[in-house]
């Protein structure tokens, strides 16, 4: 069996690799791939051996590339999958939400804004964004304590377990899908983009504008920020202790 997994984060790519080193993976070969694309500036990533070496576009791959593969393992691929391939072939992805709530950008930001479930989901994808019947989908906590980086970290011990536990049946395709009631909701990078700028003037809660802050506060990135009289852009994160 030979499969194509297409990784652009670095603590999946690592661990699953650590992973599919078992012996009772050597039968399977996993060919790995980074995107091309736009969103994704892999390059020193790739050359530090963090990311896949080889690289694809699944836009310009064609039938002669998606036929290579019995499977597609999509570990947080920053690439739409093209209807033909999804329609034609089984694609398997691993997104850091609890389906259907949240679909799309950062899940974690905003549950801990609009208190909507979110965990780690594996599902079958269809042509629509993190969407698709669900193989298997578990629920992380969120604390009013808790920063974005605090549940992502959360987030991704699962992530890890998950495909620990359901690698042998994503493989074998011997598991069985269901569709949640409703289509949930989605949210796009944009969205983040509107919550990091803060007006200073908008009258809030302390509970919201704790909830904002805490939603935009993860470690290594300046993301929320407003503007000072001499309109110098000033970052805000905030630090919470239980
Ligand atoms: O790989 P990933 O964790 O996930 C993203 C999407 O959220 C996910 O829905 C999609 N399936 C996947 C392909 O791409 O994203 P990341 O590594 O770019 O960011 C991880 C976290 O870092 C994010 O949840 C919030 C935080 N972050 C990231 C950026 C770029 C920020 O707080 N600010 C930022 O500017």
């Amino acid at each position: 069996m030979r499969v194509c997994v297409i990784t652009d984060n670095r603590m999946i790519h690592e661990n699953f690799r650590r992973l599919i080193a078992q012996p009772r993976y050597q039968d399977t070969v996993f060919d790995f791939f980074c995107s091309k694309n736009s969103r994704c500036d892999n390059e020193n990533l790739r050359r530090q051996g963090e990311l896949p070496e080889a690289s694809v576009s699944l836009k310009e791959a064609g039938e002669e590339f998606f036929g290579r593969y019995d499977l597609f393992l999509s570990l947080h691929c920053k690439q739409m999958f093209p209807a033909e391939l999804v329609n034609s072939r089984r694609c398997v992805n691993i997104h850091p939400g609890y389906n259907p709530y949240n679909r799309g950008w950062y899940p974690q930001v905003f549950s801990i804004l609009n208190k909507l479930p979110v965990g780690v989901t594996i599902h079958e994808m269809d042509e629509k964004l993190d969407h698709g019947p669900i193989i298997v989908r578990r629920e992380v906590p969120v604390h009013d304590w808790d920063t974005s980086y605090d549940v992502y970290n959360r987030i991704q011990q699962m992530e890890i377990q998950l495909l620990e536990e359901y690698l042998p049946v994503l493989l074998s395709g011997d598991y069985q899908t269901f569709v949640p009631d409703s289509p949930g909701n989605m949210n796009q990078e944009k969205d983040f983009q509107e919550l990091c700028c803060l007006d200073l003037d908008q009258k809030v809660t302390w509970r919201e504008a704790i909830d904002l802050l805490r939603a935009t506060t993860f470690n290594g990135y300046r993301n929320a920020y407003f503007y000072d009289r001499d309109h110098n852009k000033i970052y805000i994160e905030v630090h919470l202790e239980h």
